[in-house]
């Protein structure tokens, strides 16, 4: 996985996209290697959070462009495959993704953020979708996930003008929930990560499923779906040891992981 490194911290697993002279751009290989990270670190029963960040002063700078530059219609059509398909892969991983946004997020690297399930920001972050100054659409889900996060209306305005928005519009439109000066993010977005890993993984991953699978559904089958994971928490361990705390005046809690 050479663009992209692999840590642990207790149970946070922090993965690092590293191509650092091209602003960690995401030519074919980075993207192979994204997607060999997300299987280990799903693979890994130890990791209960994933934390993505990018090396150096950017996140992502986006797609290569230089990789792009030669492509045909059939070449564009299969590297949005090959990238939708990774970008999938992490929405739908069991486990949270915490985005680290420490620098530039634009056109690839924004909807790589987007794909994530908590975006934090850098007071340096920048996002944007900047493709239809290059003759592209968003590629990596951008016309779709966009929408989701901030509206139609200023998805719309993002899109079409093309336009760069610094961390604070962007938490501003709700792109990211917070926003930290430079060397303060890896911390918070530990402490983040930690909060979740001290609760039921179980709960933790039922919950993320609900509300992945409620946005794109309507509420009776979605309201069905959460009454589901409801009953499988209810048939838990973690259920017994959370309400048996709660009910003993037990601050201490031995969850199963
Ligand atoms: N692709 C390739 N190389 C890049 C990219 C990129 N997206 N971004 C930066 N780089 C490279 C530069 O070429 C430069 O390389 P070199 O040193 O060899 O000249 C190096 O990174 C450093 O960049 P700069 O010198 O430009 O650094 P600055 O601080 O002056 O500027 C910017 C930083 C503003 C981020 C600038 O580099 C920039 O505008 N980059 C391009 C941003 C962009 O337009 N991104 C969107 C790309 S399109 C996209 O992501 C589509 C996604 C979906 C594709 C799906 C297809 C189906």
């Amino acid at each position: 996985m050479g663009f992209v490194k692999l840590e642990q911290q207790g149970h946070v697993g922090i993965m690092t996209i590293d191509r650092e002279k091209a602003l960690n751009a995401l030519n074919s290989q980075v993207l192979s290697d994204l997607d060999a990270a997300i299987d280990e670190v799903a693979a890994n029963d130890d990791i209960y959070v994933v934390i993505l960040t990018g090396a150096g002063r950017s996140f992502v700078a986006g797609a290569d462009i230089g990789e792009m530059k030669n492509f045909s219609a059939y070449d564009g059509k299969q590297f949005g495959v090959h990238g939708g398909s990774v970008f999938l892969k992490l929405e739908n991983m069991a486990k949270p993704v915490i985005a680290a946004i420490n620098g530039f997020a634009l056109g690839g690297g924004c909807e790589l953020a987007m794909s994530c399930d908590i975006r934090l920001a850098s007071e340096k972050a920048k996002f944007g979708q900047p493709e239809v100054g290059l003759g592209i659409t968003p590629g990596f889900g951008g016309t779709q996930r966009l929408p989701r996060i901030v509206g139609i209306s200023k998805a719309m305005e993002l899109i079409l003008t093309a336009k760069v928005i610094k961390a604070e519009e962007a938490k501003a439109i709700g792109l990211v929930s917070e926003v930290y000066p430079a060397e303060e993010l890896m911390p918070k977005a530990l402490e983040l990560a930690n909060a979740i890993c001290a609760n039921a993984q179980i709960a933790v991953k039922e919950s993320k499923r609900c509300i992945r699978m409620g946005m794109q559904t309507d509420i009776n089958t979605g309201s069905a779906f959460e009454a589901e994971a409801f009953g499988v928490c209810c048939g838990t361990e973690d259920k017994n040891e959370g309400m048996g705390a709660f009910l003993e005046k037990r601050a201490e809690k031995h969850f199963q992981g």
